[in-house]
């Protein structure tokens, strides 16, 4: 017979129920989805531009530009470098997508972490990486980030809140949610970010990332970026949800629909969102509608995407061109001013990347370094170079 529980035992026990039901509810949303800063289409006459509503002053608004330009002109130059096979695997654009890798990491405060995907270049950049390490990274150089060991973002930087993504798919949001946890037994207060693709968010591993997140309250940001393709695959036979931000229901959590193509929407939804984590709502799901003007890789011929649609999208809806109109329209800056920023940016990337084809290639047995720790591999074992 199961044992009686004492007065005591029982008191205290309620005592636990009682703490657990305490701890208030996740807020109730009137909207789960907020749509405020949504795409809408381009009408005739009425080109793109970005929305008005921001905090962000003339200055921020200039380096976001610098960001965006500094975005694709490394990956334009990484292109040249690939068809001269100088890069080491494949080259991964974020051509038209780059605002919403810039505008979310944008609204970060130094201290907080990132984990970017292959597309999220811009994110990377706002972090505080340098060009030269992508450009030495992507030649597997010697004196690239990762020594030659691995390849294009594969890199991470803890100084700088920069975690290099492990896979594309989905895993990266488990990784996040432990570092937040982490955080808080360190009393850290930090907010992270992970980039998911509509792709990466059908697997198992998003599932149960999100889910401990959410249920923990850690201040997780998920970017959702809906760029039209997983590979070859549309969006439309990855999920039968409209919106991917629909998905925040099953988690409890408040979610956001961006135009990802708008830096400023972008930077303004995340900080808010990251405000909202910070005060202990806990995560937010923010979708980003953009759209992957190139293929999955420089390899990708794209023979899957109808006819004309890239073309609409790089003439109706290019981030870089709604953002210069905004600037110029907005009188926040004039052409030269813009030319001018530009051509340092050009001028930065020479430099950067005669820096990386500068470096050696690395030396072969110190792929046997840095990987695992040699030190206690049993001296049986241990083949001659680490004996170095
Ligand atoms: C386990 C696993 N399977 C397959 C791949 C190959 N792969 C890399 S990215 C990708 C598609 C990702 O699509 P999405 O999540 O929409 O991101 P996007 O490329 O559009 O940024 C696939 C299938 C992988 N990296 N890992
Ligand atoms: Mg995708």
């Amino acid at each position: 017979m199961a044992e009686q529980p004492t007065k005591t035992s029982r008191k205290s026990e309620q005592g636990a129920h009682a703490k657990r039901r305490d701890r208030p509810p996740g807020p109730r949303f009137e909207m789960r989805i907020s749509t405020k800063y949504a795409p809408h289409e381009p009408s005739e006459g009425k080109p793109l531009t970005c929305t008005d509503e921001t905090s962000l002053k003339p200055d921020q608004l200039l380096e976001l530009y610098r960001y965006l330009k500094l975005t694709r002109l490394v990956e334009e130059r990484l292109v040249n470098l690939y068809r001269q096979t100088k890069v080491v695997g494949g080259v991964f654009r974020s051509l038209g997508q780059e605002a919403t890798a810039v505008g979310t990491a944008y609204a970060l405060q130094p201290g907080d972490f990132i984990t970017p995907l292959i597309r999220d270049l811009g994110a990377v950049l706002v972090k505080g990486i340098r060009p030269r390490d992508i450009f030495a990274q992507y030649m597997a150089k010697a004196w690239g980030p990762s020594g030659g060991r691995d390849l294009n973002i594969h890199f991470g930087d803890m100084e700088k809140g920069f975690i290099g993504p492990i896979s594309h798919l989905g895993d990266m949001i488990p990784v996040m949610t432990g570092i937040l946890v982490g955080a808080r037994m360190q009393k850290k207060e930090i907010v992270a970010v992970a980039y998911i693709g509509d792709g990466g968010m059908s697997t198992g591993a998003f599932h149960e990332g999100l889910n401990f997140a959410a249920v923990q309250r850690l201040p997780l940001l998920v970017i959702a970026e809906y760029n039209h393709f997983a590979y070859s695959t549309p969006t439309s036979l990855q999920t039968a949800c409209r919106d991917l931000a629909e998905k925040a229901a099953g988690y409890g959590i408040p979610s956001h629909i961006v135009d990802g193509n708008d830096v400023v929407a972008c930077y303004e939804v995340t900080k808010h969102a990251a405000d909202y984590a910070r005060r202990g709502g806990g995560a937010v799901l923010i979708e980003a509608k953009t759209y992957r003007r190139k293929g999955h890789a420089e390899h990708d011929d794209q023979r899957y995407v109808a006819p004309d649609e890239i073309e609409w999208w790089e003439k109706h809806n290019d981030p870089v061109d709604r953002f210069e109109k905004y600037l110029l329209e907005k009188n926040v800056a004039k052409q030269d001013k813009l030319d001018e920023i530009v051509s340092e940016v050009t001028r930065a990337i020479e430099e950067d990347c005669a820096w990386a084809e500068s470096s050696p290639l690395p030396e072969g047995e110190k792929a046997a370094y840095g990987v695992f720790d040699n030190s206690i591999v049993p001296p049986a074992f241990r083949p001659p170079v680490l004996e170095k």
